[in-house]
Parts: C-alpha cells; structure tokens; sequence
C-alpha cells in the first residue's frame, strides 16, 4: 500500500472509530488517537510533570538495576532478539541495550512501533549512540511485527512492554492481550513488562490532574484533532477534564464533560448530541497489586521470574517467562 493510500484507510478508520464511541451510550474515545504529532508533545510534557510519576519510576529502575535486569534475561541464555513492543524514543530500554552490549551479549534489538517515523528514527540513531547494536525496527502492529520477527528468527524471543501501556486496558483487556502475547511465544521465552503500582489514592489522581493543567489538554487535544482531521466543530472550551481514580478496582479513569447542551458535526454527518453534564470516556490507565500482575503472568500462560520494584515501590518490572 503506497502512503497516501495507507493515510486514506487510517483516517477512515479514525472516522469509524470516533463515530462508533460518540454515537455509543455512554460515550468513549479510543486513547490510542491521542497520538498525533501535538499528543505526543503534550505526552512528553506529562512525563516531565512534578505530578506523573511513573515514567522516573520506571527510568529509575532501567538506571539503577541495569545489571538485575540484565541477568534475569539472560538467564535463558546468550544469543536471542530482544523486541520492544511501542519502543518510542528507547530511553528507558537503551540502559539495558547499553549494559548488553558492554557485556558483548549476542542479541539483536527489534523494536516494534506503529509510527514509522519512530522506527526511522530509532534504526538510524541507535547505532550512532550505541555503536555495535545489531538492530531490526519494525513498522506495523504489534502482533503482525512479532509474526514477522518469528519468521525472521528461530532465536529466543525476550519482549519489552514498558511504561505501563498494558494499564491502557481494562483488566479483561489486558488478560487477552497478555494471552494473546504468550500465543505468539515459545515456552522459556520471556516477557518483560512495566506495571504501575496501587498506591495512595492521591499520589495517583494527582498523576493524571497535574496543576499546570497538561493533562488537561492532552484530552483536549483529541477533540483539536477530530475537528482537524475529521472537518469537524468540537468547541474545546465546552468541555472540562475531569479524572478519576477508584482505589477498590484500582481504576483510573478520564472523562471529558461537556458543560452545556450542544451539538457536534463530525464530516457533515447527523449531528452528535451532547447534554450538559454528559461524560466522554477517554482512558483508563489501570492500577494493579503485585498479587494481581503474579496472576495475570499465570492466567496468560507465564511464570513470574523477577520483580524489580523502583525505591518507592510505586513501579514494577515484572520478568515472566512463557511456560
Ligand atoms: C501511556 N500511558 C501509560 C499513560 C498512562 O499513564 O496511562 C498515558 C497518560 N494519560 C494521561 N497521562 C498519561
């Protein structure tokens, strides 16, 4: 498929999606869509924010226990692919790249992003900071990529899944993917996933209702990008952010609300009703105990192997092997 043909299905599909969460009661928003060159800016501003924690958490313990991590993975043996699902700028992971190389480890390093420009981005840098990475980016959809990774190798496969995007799904959701993840392994392949911690409710709400106001306009700026790219006429100021955080099911959730009545037109279709008052969901980013990631490992098929906790015990790194 050529660029623009591909560009035309992605905004078709945007389309679809944003018309199937509006017209939906109650209605909700897929927070992948977040994304676009502004959402990445504004998601860069959040992990820079005094109030959101989870990325120095997790940058704390990639620093600091390098060499834990390091022979937790290793522990399968030398010569494997080290594949990193939504490796975004690798920041965190090139700590472990970094110290595997050092120990002139044989592996070779795939990321997977669904941004090509990420994937360029990182194939030709990469080698530049660490001299010596044999590395293999992979552009496309995670499942599709680790396919291909597996027709490309018959190495030992270990898969980074950083930055508690697995809290992007409900708990059901992240089960079927965490199954579905163990479906396209080998046994004594490994998983290597970031899980943010239950922990006081206030450190939590706090992380996702900074003062400054960030988050905020990162739920906004869906909106901004609907009327962009979807000719439509979302009006921002009628919409307020409004996050939650529920320490029973450890649920944080976003919502947008619309503060008056009013009507939405999205690409010149039926118009969109909004009633004063009335909630948009946006995200959840769900919180887990160490018990429930241990059984999530088991329910999908793997062993827990390692805990790596950051000083705080707000984050956790959890090494599963598949069984
Ligand atoms: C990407 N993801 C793990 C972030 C989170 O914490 O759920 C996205 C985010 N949304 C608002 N703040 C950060």
């Amino acid at each position: 498929m050529n660029t623009s043909t591909q560009q035309t299905t992605n905004t078709q599909q945007f389309y679809n999606d944003v018309m199937a969460g509006l017209q939906a009661s109650p209605k909700y928003m897929q927070s992948k869509y977040f994304y676009d060159t502004a959402g990445d800016k504004l998601f860069q501003d959040i992990m820079n924010c005094e109030e959101y924690y989870p990325t120095n958490c997790e940058m704390e313990i990639f620093a600091e226990q390098t060499e834990g991590l390091a022979n937790a993975i290793l522990v399968g043996g030398d010569g494997f692919d080290l594949i990193e699902l939504g490796a975004g700028d690798a920041t965190k992971s090139s700590h472990l790249l970094k110290h595997l190389l050092n120990k002139k480890v044989d592996f070779t390093y795939l990321p997977i992003d669904i941004s090509g420009h990420v994937i360029d981005y990182l194939n030709s840098t990469l080698p530049v900071t660490l001299p010596g990475l044999q590395i293999n980016g992979l552009n496309g959809d995670y499942f599709d990529m680790l396919k291909e990774a597996a027709k490309r190798s018959n190495r030992r496969k270990v898969v980074l899944f950083l930055g508690s995007n697995v809290g992007n799904m409900p708990v059901s959701a992240a089960e079927k993917f965490c199954k579905e993840l163990r479906n396209h392994l080998s046994p004594g392949d490994m998983a290597l996933l970031g899980i943010d911690l239950k922990k006081n409710p206030k450190t939590i709400l706090a992380a996702y209702n900074d003062k400054a106001g960030i988050t905020k306009r990162f739920n906004l700026n869906l909106l901004e990008r609907i009327n962009r790219e979807l000719n439509a006429d979302f009006n921002l100021s009628q919409f307020d952010h409004y996050p939650t955080y529920d320490p029973e099911t450890g649920s944080c959730k976003s919502y947008l609300v619309s503060l008056v009545d009013q009507s939405v037109i999205i690409n010149g279709a039926e118009p969109i009703h909004f009633l004063k008052n009335e909630h948009i969901f946006m995200e959840i980013s769900q919180k887990y105990t160490i018990e429930q990631t241990d059984d999530l490992a088991k329910t999908s098929g793997f062993r827990t192997d390692g805990h790596f906790y950051d000083k705080k015990q707000w984050f956790l790194d959890v090494v599963w092997i598949a069984v």
